[in-house]
Formats: structure tokens, sequence, C-alpha cells
């Protein structure tokens, strides 16, 4: 991917709890404005998920999840703007492309739905492989490696291995080292201190650092201009893409870059 310019994935989380009001139709029109407005931005791809993955979160419905994501993606479709589907199940994912979504992005990597490679095979579409070594509610206990790195490239080289039996296109792989999932701050600096290891598999790197705890800071502030910071740091390296809340000031650092 080298001289193409880093891609800004916009986080669009279409959770209650991401919109604190009371019922599903203002979540809908809350998050379809805030679509638009990371259109106005300049986002390249937004990130839509309906279920949330952090550390403790438990699990949601397919139904729940499926009620909340697909109205958004059709109407934010409609904008020509790609759309990544965040989800874990091959369902939603299916779903979601007909919709109108046109990327995959599986946090588990296709480790919690055995039917996702081969669905997303068939679709045809660009693939988000990330490295996961369990479901949220206690992926803390599982953060335990000898070399971080190296056992992330190895765990997420047998799910490639997995994905491109399953007959998706090498050329629609991305990959993710899952920062926050199962790793505890001292590997997540680690991973992206040697970030190169991971480029060196071969295909397009996606990081999702934007406003986790492991950045530090006291309030969402602080958080939001680590993240910033790290963005910048990262243009240097050959990322494909930074998953981020604020579409702006990320994109303003690319456009800077040239
Ligand atoms: N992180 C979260 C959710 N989805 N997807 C990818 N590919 N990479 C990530 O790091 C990632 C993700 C959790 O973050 P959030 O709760 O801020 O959405």
């Amino acid at each position: 991917m080298s001289g193409t310019q880093m891609k800004i994935m916009g986080i669009l989380n279409v959770t209650p709890d991401s919109f604190a009001d009371g019922g599903r139709h203002d979540t809908y029109e809350k998050a379809v404005a805030r679509g638009l407005e990371m259109i106005s931005e300049g986002v390249d791809i937004i990130d839509i998920g309906g279920e949330s993955t952090r550390p403790g979160a438990t699990r949601v419905s397919a139904a729940e999840e499926q009620a909340r994501v697909i109205p958004v993606i059709e109407k934010l479709a409609q904008s020509g703007v790609p759309i990544s589907i965040d989800t874990m199940r091959a369902q939603t994912a299916e779903l979601a492309i007909t919709a109108g979504a046109s990327i995959v992005n599986d946090v588990s990597g296709g480790l919690a739905d055995d039917l996702m490679h081969e669905t997303v095979a068939e679709m045809g579409c660009p693939y988000i492989l990330m490295h996961w070594r369990g479901h949220s509610k206690d992926m803390n206990n599982r953060a335990l490696y000898d070399d971080v790195v190296k056992e992330v490239i190895a765990e997420l080289s047998i799910q490639i291995e997995a994905a491109l039996r399953s007959g998706i296109a090498k050329n629609n792989l991305i990959i993710d080292p899952g920062l926050g999932f199962a790793k505890d701050a001292p590997h997540n600096w680690e991973i992206l201190d040697r970030l190169e290891e991971i480029i060196e598999l071969g295909y397009p790197v996606l990081i999702g650092a934007s406003r986790k705890r492991f950045l530090g800071g006291e309030t969402p502030d602080e958080r939001e201009t680590a993240t910033i910071e790290l963005t910048k740091s990262l243009l240097a390296k050959n990322i494909w893409g930074v998953r981020v809340h604020s579409v702006s000031p990320h994109k303003n650092l690319v456009l800077a870059n040239g």
C-alpha cells in the first residue's frame, strides 16, 4: 500500500450507551447525523458497529445488533462513502453487506463465528482480520505473553491461513494487531514500537488505538490528544489506516503529510 494516503476510518458505535438517550429511533437519528458529520469532515470509511467490545462488555443478541446497525447502514450507504460493518457474526456481516456496507471488520478474526470466513469469501469483499483471544467479558485474563509481537504474529498467521483456505482473496485481507484486546498497556506499546514486524507479513495494517485506556490520561480530552499524537507518529510508518473517533484532526494530519 505504499504511496497511498493513510485511511481515516471513523468509528460509529450504534449502541444506546454511545448516545445517552431514551430509545432506538433517537439512537438511529443521532447515529445518522454523526455519520453525515464524519462524511463532511472527509472520512474515508465509516465503521459501524452495534455491539460494544470494550473490556468487560457482555454480548448483545444478533437480532438486537442487526436492529441497531442495518437501518443506519442503509441510510449512510446512500452517500457513497465506503462502510465497514464491525461485527463478529457472519449473519450480521451478510445482512450489512446486503444493506450497502462494503467491508467486514471482524475483531475476532474469524474465531467467534465458524461461518465468518466462508461468508466473507462468498461475498467477495475486503475483510479486516484482527488479533483476538476471546470475548470482552474476560479477555483481560488472556493478556499473557512471552513475546507479544511474535505471538500476535503467529496467531494472526493462523487466522490468515484459515481465511485464505476458506477462499477469501489475499488482496481482500487487511490485518489489525487488536490493541487493547487481551493486551495490557505494555503489550500495546510493544506492538506499536515493533509495528514493522507486523507490516512485514505483507498485508495492509489497520491500527485502532483511539481513546483506549493504555494511552493514559485522566480525561477523554487527554486521551484524544494522545490519540492524535499517535496518529502523527504512525504517518511515518507504512500503515493502511487508523480507526478513530474524531475525523477532522486525523484527516488534517494526513492531508498535511501530503
Ligand atoms: N477496537 C474496538 C472495536 N472495533 N476494530 C478493529 N479493527 N480494531 C480495533 O482496535 C477495534 C475494532 C473497540 O474500540 P471502541 O470501543 O472504541 O469502538
